[in-house]
């Protein structure tokens, strides 16, 4: 049952498509919270000693989120440390683990807290920072049946074309042509699989957005087309602010049809982020945001046919008050002598000045003939940039999918694009967070995701990378990429590239796999990523667990996350085939019982737990999706009864094209059947060799 109730005059985020079944009920949130309303509302409940909470999509620390304070406000903020309270995404929706389990989403597109027993050990407060919002309970027989039906009144997510599930490579920057070429043919030459090379901002004249430097890239289009015909997609960068520049079409025309945020005397608010001063496009108004979408015709002209939408939380470097104000505090202290307190003061002046408060405060959107501030509808800029894109894209490339992702996101963007979880650094313990967020994305409805792959800050190493692209094959969205000035990350930069490229081969072997229980996740509205506790909520191991996930119906995955490790402790919840890759290639096998284990895993193999009576089916590796032949497939499971797997198909970039088969393998009570031999699916079924 899903229960609604509205509280004041809600701006309508758009994050719920589809009412049905939908009870509007003006005092059922009372039987659960205890609520206080002032200029803000306060939702208030006492939680049971070891009652989990879970949800909150991107976000730092646990799976169980219980026992830290959360901040649903979008922030560019390249540190994911486990101090801070926001990133990028903004995903209110939380599911608490009770006897009788509910879900809790608060359809607000402006800031909220989640404490979740922070300030008081048993106490859930959920703190709105205005009075008007939507509050939906809903209740259910399990937490899958609740996820289930809360991703049925958000509608359907967006599903990436068939090749961005290949390997992808990226970097800040690949700063020419000759630079992309050279990632194109070095993957080539040592047959690492690549599906994707990136441009990031320096592909762009001045950082002006549907430009491009043809000092660098003479020929964009001729790049674009040969790297295609080798089976490699070109994916720009977007960034949400425009350059004020006379003579700049996209900034004259935005001027001249009032496109851009204004300030509070209606005059077009400037900031500045990458070009120095810039103007947001109203992604809230529709005409701007038409406007806005139909410019990614400039790129898709060219061939292109893959976006990553950037820095609209949206960043803000600084407002031109904000620098003067700063300026002015620096006049201020000039010469005199400066404490302790007058220096924080300085420090901060400059530090603070990036994403401030009182600059979101002092935009203002025309939503469609209605101002409202910006700081009220923070959280849906973002979603609204990408959608902006991709309602353009439908009309740009009818019936064709176009990669698209974004930073910053609201659920509701779930149906126009994937998100990758931001700016992580090289550290070991942001495996482990990629692992923490695949599961409580796909609660709010984001199932096209990863994280960058070997970490985007700071230099990697080659464990790292290894360790890490074992977790990264799993992720739908699998890209490597990393910041200015940090090491080189690609497979090929590190020594004997080719057990990096093993890694990656195995990763395309896993596509049938990954590519339908993607589909089938988006189709039948559950999760391709869960906790143990929603698999197994009576079992009290499988509730704590923290750093293995279950994958489909079929898998349990368990990566290796810390430094110098020979391998790791899994528990393992009920019987499994351990299934160790020592390459793409070659596996061995070992059957588990249900119970903890200590696994030997070493820095290039890959452990995968398939259930019992359960198959994993496998494609041989090609160096691109377009050469994979996934009617040949490989299955590798432990069958004592029978198994049946459903593999899903279709034309891998068409949205209309889609089909599902049915694998169905039997075996004799007792035997192991294990890699049984290749089957081919046909129409008619499956056939063995
Ligand atoms: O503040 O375009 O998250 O992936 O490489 C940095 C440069 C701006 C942030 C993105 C990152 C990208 C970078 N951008």
């Amino acid at each position: 049952m899903i229960y609604r109730q509205k509280f004041g005059e809600p701006i309508e985020t758009q994050a719920v498509v589809n009412l049905n079944g939908v009870e509007d009920c003006s005092d059922k949130y009372l039987e659960y919270f205890k609520v206080e309303s002032g200029s803000k509302v306060s939702l208030r409940r006492t939680l049971k000693d070891g009652v989990a909470v879970y949800g909150l999509g991107e976000s730092t620390r646990g799976i169980n989120k219980r026992g830290w304070s959360y901040q649903s406000f979008c922030s560019d903020d390249p540190l994911h440390t486990e101090d801070k309270r926001s990133l990028y995404g903004a995903h209110n929706f939380i599911v608490i683990a009770e006897e009788k389990p509910f879900g809790v989403f608060v359809d607000i597109p402006g800031k909220v807290d989640f404490d979740i027993c922070f300030k008081s050990c048993d106490t859930l407060e959920i703190l709105t920072d205005d009075r008007d919002f939507y509050l939906y309970i809903i209740t259910g027989e399990s937490m899958k049946d609740i996820v289930s039906q809360f991703r049925k009144i958000i509608g359907k997510s967006y599903m990436p074309p068939l090749w961005a599930m290949g390997y992808q490579q990226c970097r800040w920057s690949y700063p020419d042509e000759e630079s992309v070429r050279k990632v194109a043919d070095e993957h080539r030459k040592l047959e690492i699989p690549l599906d994707a090379v990136y441009l990031d901002i320096d592909y762009m004249e001045s950082f002006k957005d549907f430009t491009v430097d043809k000092s660098k890239f003479p020929d964009l289009q001729k790049l674009t087309e040969d790297l295609k015909s080798d089976g490699i997609h070109l994916v720009p960068i977007i960034d949400a602010g425009v350059k004020i520049e006379d003579g700049y079409e996209v900034y004259e025309q935005g001027v001249e049809n009032g496109y851009f945020c204004k300030d509070e005397n209606g005059e077009n608010y400037v900031t500045a982020v990458w070009p120095g001063k810039t103007m947001f496009p109203d992604f809230l108004n529709s005409e701007a945001r038409r406007w806005f979408g139909m410019k990614y015709k400039y790129l898709t002209d060219m061939g292109i046919d893959g976006f990553w939408n950037d820095m609209n939380e949206p960043a803000i470097f600084y407002s031109e008050k904000g620098l003067e104000k700063a300026w002015a505090n620096i006049e201020d202290k000039k010469g005199k002598n400066i404490d302790l307190y007058g220096f924080f003061d300085l420090r901060d002046s400059f530090s603070k000045l990036a994403n401030s408060e009182d600059d979101y405060r002092a935009m203002y959107h025309d939503m469609d003939g209605k101002r409202v501030n910006h700081y009220k509808v923070h959280n849906i800029y973002g979603y609204n940039m990408t959608r902006s894109a991709a309602e353009a894209l439908d009309e740009i490339r009818p019936n064709k999918k176009t990669l698209l992702y974004s930073r910053a996101s609201y659920i509701g963007m779930h149906r126009c694009s994937g998100i990758w979880m931001g700016d992580n650094q090289s550290w070991w313990s942001h495996i482990l967070l990629n692992l923490r967020m695949l599961p409580s994305l796909n609660m709010c409805g984001f199932l096209y995701t990863g994280a960058d792959l070997g970490g985007f800050g700071g230099n990697s190493t080659r464990d790292l990378v290894l360790r890490w692209l074992a977790l990264g094959i799993f992720n739908p969205l699998m890209r490597n990429h990393s910041a200015l000035g940090t090491r080189n990350q690609e497979c090929y930069n590190f020594e004997r590239p080719q057990e990096l490229a093993e890694m990656v081969r195995l990763r395309y072997r896993l596509i049938p796999y990954l590519y339908s229980e993607l589909n089938k996740a988006n189709d039948n509205y559950t999760m391709m990523f869960r906790p143990l506790a929603f698999d197994y909520p009576d079992d009290k191991f499988a509730q704590a667990v923290e750093d293995q996930l279950m994958l489909g119906d079929e898998l349990m995955i368990a990566p290796v996350y810390e430094q110098n490790a020979i391998g790791r402790s899994v528990y393992v919840p009920e019987d499994m085939l351990l299934v160790l890759f020592d390459s793409s290639e070659s596996f061995t096998t070992r059957k588990l019982e249900k119970g903890h284990h200590f696994i030997q895993v070493g820095l290039t193999q890959v452990p995968v737990f398939i259930k019992k009576n359960a198959v994993l089916p496998l494609c041989k590796s090609a160096i691109s999706t377009e050469k994979l032949n996934m009617s040949e497939i490989t299955i590798i499971g432990w069958v004592e009864d029978r198994a049946e797997y459903k593999l899903y198909t279709d034309d891998g970039i068409s949205v209309s094209n889609k089909g599902e088969k049915l694998i169905t393998l039997s075996a004799e009570n007792g035997e192991v059947g294990c890699d049984s031999g290749n089957i081919r699916v046909e129409d008619g079924g499956v056939v063995f060799e």
